[in-house]
């Protein structure tokens, strides 16, 4: 039997911690040096599923420059599950989220949400409410996910939640 393959896009603002995420999940490393991503970049994963089958999980990160928008139309379409990013410290990524929600229900309307609050290790008085980040997910049918690039926390998590959900 063929493996399964599923595409897995990251979204979000510019500066959000996509790229950082997938470093981490990748590599274990962090840096705090920032490197904008230019259009997209993948990683490619293994994963034994319980059945002992495997399955190919093509993770995608794009840039959050406005540039990047044009391209969506060919970059969605089969998108088995959406990671939109924010930074939990900047309202602004939180608030354009909406954005690209409204993309993918367009273009990719069958593809999973899940909303991922990074940089939770900055986590201070003025951050987005994890209650905040629950609330949209629940509004858009989604999960929500909190992690740390820096730290790892909630990076694996993130992603076997996610793999458990595509593949459940
Ligand atoms: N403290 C902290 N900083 C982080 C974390 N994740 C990312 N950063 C920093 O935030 C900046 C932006 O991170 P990136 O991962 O490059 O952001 P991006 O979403 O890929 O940005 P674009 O490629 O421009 O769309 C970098 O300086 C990172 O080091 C985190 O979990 N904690
Ligand atoms: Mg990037």
């Amino acid at each position: 039997m063929e493996d399964q393959q599923f595409k897995i896009v990251l979204v979000g603002a510019q500066k959000a911690g996509k790229s950082a995420f997938i470093e981490r999940f990748q590599a274990g490393t962090f840096s705090s040096k920032y490197t904008r991503t230019l259009e997209s970049a993948f990683i490619e994963k293994y994963i034994k599923m319980e059945n002992n089958n495997h399955a190919m999980f093509r993770l995608w990160v794009f840039s959050g420059n406005e540039r990047i928008r044009p391209l969506l139309d060919t970059f969605f379409p089969g998108t088995h599950a959406a990671v939109i990013c924010y930074d939990i410290n900047n309202r602004e990524s939180f608030t354009e989220m909406s954005y690209w929600y409204n993309e993918l229900v367009r273009l990719c309307p069958e593809a999973m949400i899940f909303l991922m609050g990074c940089k939770n290790d900055l986590r201070g008085a003025a951050s987005v409410l994890e209650s905040q980040g629950l609330q949209q997910a629940a509004a858009w049918n989604g999960v929500h996910l909190l992690s740390s690039a820096q730290t790892g926390e909630g990076v694996d998590e993130a992603v076997n939640i996610i793999v458990k959900k595509i593949t459940g």
